[in-house]
């Protein structure tokens, strides 16, 4: 079994782990080991791997099937269809549709039937400064409610939808309509609790648009509110990219953020696994939607439409 440390970097959330050298095989101890330090980290930070597709690919499998981005087919590696490339790098002369991947707080594939249990996100390339991703520890943001509020999030669903990804605007009319049409909104519990560790996490993020059963001007406030008390100070760790850094995070109990404070003209080049979560939530088709318009208006409207 390789020799692990395990140093914290955070208050909230993350830790690196040195003494791993991933372009070697690992053994089932070291593999349980990285798990349990990454079930109580949440974030884990592995420096100076310089591995290949193929290593990435076989590390990650160590801890769960991975995604086969059908979400997002067309942003894979053209050798390994398991390798997302999020990269600002221009794709046959024109800009790249994930040069503004992760540009609001989210925690993957949140859009889908299957959110993403993990991601392995590693760097080829950096700007000099700037850059940085920055992650949330939803245990805390849940645990630290009031009760009644937690009462009020319990049982409650919340409708994630991919329009809400920042910057898809910026993609091509077509890429997004294929996006819309691979991915509806589906509605998920906003308070999930965590399969490995029985913890009850907040799951929302700046994806969601609104609550089943609550109207959007409803929903608005309290989103606002909970995406911003999930992402105080004391809520999270800010990662300075090291190329070859290999990053680690558990999207069941952390949002994330990529942050676009770099020169864009520079290269920023990633490569991302995403180990397949457990099926979740619906197709959201307007079930116990109510309107906070009163009625006669919400004819009139309906009316002007049509
Ligand atoms: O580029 C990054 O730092 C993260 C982008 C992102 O959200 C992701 O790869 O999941
Ligand atoms: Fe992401």
């Amino acid at each position: 079994m390789a020799r692990l440390q395990v140093r914290r970097l955070g208050y909230a959330l993350g830790a690196e782990v040195t003494g791993l050298d991933l372009r070697q095989p690992q053994d089932e101890d070291t593999i349980a080991a990285i798990r349990d330090a990454w079930m109580e980290h949440l974030v884990l930070v592995l420096p100076g791997q310089d591995i290949s597709p193929e290593q990435h690919v076989a590390f990650s499998r160590h801890f769960g099937a991975l995604d086969p981005n059908d979400a997002t087919p067309y942003y894979r590696h053209p050798q390994h269809p398991e390798v997302l490339v999020v990269s600002n790098k221009p794709v046959n002369g024109k800009p790249s549709e994930t040069r503004n991947t992760g540009r609001n707080w989210h925690s993957d594939l949140s859009y889908t039937g299957r959110p993403a249990m993990g991601s392995l996100l590693l760097c080829k390339e950096r700007p000099d400064v700037g850059g940085d991703t920055m992650f949330a520890n939803m245990y805390m943001a849940y645990e630290t409610l009031s009760p009644r509020m937690r009462q009020f999030l319990d049982g409650l669903e919340a409708v994630h939808d991919v329009t809400l990804v920042k910057g898809i605007e910026q993609r091509s009319p077509e890429l997004v309509a294929e996006i819309k049409r691979i991915n509806p909104p589906i509605a998920h519990p906003v308070v999930r609790t965590h399969p490995e560790t029985g913890r009850s996490a907040l799951f929302v993020s700046q994806r969601v648009r609104h609550f089943v059963g609550l109207s959007d001007e409803e929903s608005e406030p309290i989103l606002r509110f909970l995406t911003r008390h999930a992402v105080r100070d004391e809520f999270v760790y800010r990662h300075r990219w090291t190329v070859n850094d290999l990053v680690m995070w558990d999207n069941r109990a952390t949002m994330h953020v990529a942050l676009a404070d770099f020169d864009q003209s520079k290269p920023r080049h990633m490569l991302r696994c995403s180990i397949q979560g457990e099926p979740l939530g619906y197709i959201y088709r307007g079930e116990g939607a109510t309107t906070a318009q009163p009625e006669a208006t919400h004819r009139t409207v309906v009316a002007s439409v049509s």
